[in-house]
């Protein structure tokens, strides 16, 4: 049998899943949205962040890791989708949702001053331990995600994919968008060599990427 490149990440065992579900037991809260990076909350702990489309799912994956459903109203805000969305989970992790991209019709001025930030975000924050890049699971990797995807290689961040919405698509269309996406992440030297697959409606993947999280604090 032949391993593919960038397999999904296997079932935590017993242990991981232990060690995962106790980190995201802990307490999480809503800290401040910042829009610039004198804004940022001081550098005293691990972060991982979460970047992806509009859309795609970033806020309900945060609410499911974290157990928490009334945490997403809060990045959910209008006016707080352009703003990096800073949470607490317990008293040693940020958990980091950052805006969304590929809004079809937000004003130029708006998207160059968000590239910006996000530029400097990714590049010169010396607590980020991974960004999680979501695509969807039924489009695969769209040219504003390779955008991302190229940033992250130049910024010394490992990236790791995580497929959303995984409860929407069947097998078959499954396999084909993750191929897509195999292609995709072959061509950037920053992407870790595993793909999580997630349901952030029925669960699916939360315990793994729990215990993934868990094991970067
Ligand atoms: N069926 C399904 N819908 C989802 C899932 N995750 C998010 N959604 C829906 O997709 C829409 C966008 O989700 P949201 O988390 O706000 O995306 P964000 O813009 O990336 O923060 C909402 O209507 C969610 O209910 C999922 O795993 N399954
Ligand atoms: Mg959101």
């Amino acid at each position: 049998m032949t391993s593919l490149p960038f397999p999904l990440a296997a079932e935590p065992d017993e242990l991981a899943a232990e060690t995962g579900r106790r980190l995201f037991a802990g307490q999480s809260e809503f800290v401040k949205g910042v829009v610039a990076m004198s804004g940022l909350p001081p550098a005293d702990r691990i972060e991982v962040c979460f970047a992806g489309r509009s859309n795609v799912g970033k806020s309900s994956l945060i609410n499911a890791l974290t157990g928490t459903k009334g945490l997403a109203r809060a990045s959910n805000t209008p006016g707080r989708t352009q703003e990096i969305n800073y949470f607490t989970q317990g008293p040693d992790l940020y958990l980091v949702d950052l805006p969304g991209y590929g809004y079809a019709n937000a004003p130029l001025k708006i998207v160059e001053k968000w590239q910006k930030l996000l530029k400097q975000y990714l590049s010169g924050r010396q607590t980020l331990r991974r960004a999680f890049v979501l695509i969807d699971a039924r489009h695969g990797v769209k040219a504003v995600d390779d955008e991302i995807m190229k940033l992250l290689d130049t910024s010394a961040v490992t990236f790791q994919c995580v497929l959303t919405k995984a409860d929407k698509v069947k097998a078959a269309e499954r396999e084909k968008v993750l191929a897509q996406v195999r292609g995709a992440l072959a061509r950037h030297p920053a992407a870790f060599p595993e793909i999580v697959l997630t349901s952030s409606e029925k669960g699916d993947g939360i315990p793994t990427l729990r215990s993934i999280i868990a094991h970067l604090v």
